[in-house]
């Protein structure tokens, strides 16, 4: 099987909404979700190219409480102590993280705490990414602020016949400001050390989404797929074959002592 061309990883504080980003896109609904436990992907096929979707967990339960697969997952990973007392499977995200080609860091409009987890806790799992990886700073849930209530009755957005259709739930006030997100990018530059110059602008890569109403989540998604393309082309160009070719095999001749040569 052909390994896929491009791998995108979403990263982010339990309950932002990965998942139901993830959901919105490919199965174009927003069922109610539960926690996600490890990772989980779903495959896209994009023009000529398959990409694989990655869904992490925003944090692991405490050790204490692991059983069965989260305690085999557990001895694969070096758990990380946090202050608060929570146990993080730091290994586990960097291991998602490798040979990404787009990371999508997700805090949730209405939790500033959420934002500053991402530089904090989520910014050094990336470190295994691809190096030419590309990061999006996506809000969720700006369908809950009274101005993405607006915006998606305006667009016609979670209409009639579509699941989750309008917010529904009581408007609370923004806390997190697309300034704040554009700062965050720039830390990221920063952290890796790249110019702003020879990556994408920060405000091509920051978006409000809303995964109950669809508001951006196509936008989100297509834009980083668009610009991936280039950088998958390059790595097809430059890189071993993503395929074993079993034809050119060739069994290694054996030496009198009965060791391969
Ligand atoms: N109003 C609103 N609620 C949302 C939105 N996205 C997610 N939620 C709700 O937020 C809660 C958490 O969503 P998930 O998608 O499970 O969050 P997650 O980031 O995957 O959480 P973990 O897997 O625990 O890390 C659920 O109750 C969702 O219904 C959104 O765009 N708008
Ligand atoms: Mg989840």
């Amino acid at each position: 099987m052909r390994k896929p061309d491009g791998k995108v990883v979403l990263l982010g504080d339990v309950n932002v909404g990965k998942t139901s980003l993830l959901q919105r896109y490919m199965e174009r609904r927003f069922p109610d979700t539960v926690s996600t436990v490890g990772g989980a992907f779903y495959l896209k096929q994009w023009r000529s190219f398959t990409i694989s979707l990655w869904d992490t967990a925003g944090v692991a339960l405490p050790v204490r409480r692991c059983c069965g697969a989260r305690a085999a997952m557990l001895r694969v990973s070096s758990v990380l102590q946090l202050k608060d007392g929570r146990e993080q499977f730091h290994g586990l995200g960097s291991m998602y993280c490798r040979g990404a080609a787009a990371i999508i860091l997700t805090y949730d409009v209405t939790q500033p705490q959420s934002l500053l987890e991402l530089g904090d806790r989520f910014l050094g799992l990336t470190d295994t990414a691809s190096k030419d990886c590309l990061f999006a700073i996506v809000g969720s849930k700006v369908d809950l602020t009274q101005e993405g209530a607006v915006q998606s009755q305006e667009r016609g957005e979670g209409g009639p016949g579509r699941e989750g259709g309008g917010s529904g739930s009581p408007l609370v006030p923004r806390q997190v400001w697309p300034e704040d997100a554009v700062a965050l990018y720039k830390k990221i530059l920063n952290y890796k050390m790249l110019d702003e110059k020879d990556v994408p602008a920060a405000e091509q890569m920051c978006f409000e989404t809303s995964a109950k109403t669809g508001h951006n989540v196509d936008l989100l998604f297509e834009t980083l797929f668009d610009l991936m393309v280039p950088m998958i082309l390059r790595q097809r160009a430059e890189g071993p074959p993503q395929t074993v070719d079993v034809t050119s095999y060739r069994p290694p001749k054996r030496t009198r002592a009965g060791c391969c040569a």
